[in-house]
């Protein structure tokens, strides 16, 4: 292989590795008030058991929120056969953004309310995942 041929090769590589890391988080934007969230989880799509989910909270004016206090409130509503499922996870600012664990215990369609307290005001952004 000459180092031309090579350089391609290895420039190929990278991209493809790199498309592959992207699309194996899920992510999602949503409103709260006039805060804008975005919720990263660690598997795309989001799987029954043990997800990682991080929360990065921007304010109206693009900068970073880190003086809240977030919880996700997740869960199913009732379904045949199946009473509706409600779960609560608080998260946990480290380095400039929110992170908690989310289990999922079964596959389907789950509600994911991002609830945050700041400034003693409570806004809400909802996300909608498709757990496999
Ligand atoms: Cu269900």
């Amino acid at each position: 292989m000459n180092p031309r041929m090579f350089f391609t090769t290895f420039i190929a590589t990278v991209f493809l590795f790199t498309g592959i890391a992207i699309a194996a988080e899920y992510q999602a934007t949503s409103k709260a008030g006039d805060l804008e969230v975005m919720l990263t989880i660690d598997k795309n799509p989001p799987v029954v058991g043990k997800n990682n989910a991080t929360i990065a909270i921007k304010d109206g004016s693009g900068q970073p929120v880190t003086d809240a206090s977030v919880r996700l409130e997740f869960g199913m509503p009732a379904m045949p056969g199946m009473p509706a499922m409600n779960y609560k996870a608080d998260a946990v600012l480290s380095d400039g953004i929110y992170k908690t664990p989310l289990t999922f215990s079964m596959a389907g369609p789950w509600f994911i309310n991002t609830k945050i307290l700041r400034n003693k005001k409570i806004v809400t952004a909802k996300f909608n995942v498709d757990v496999q």
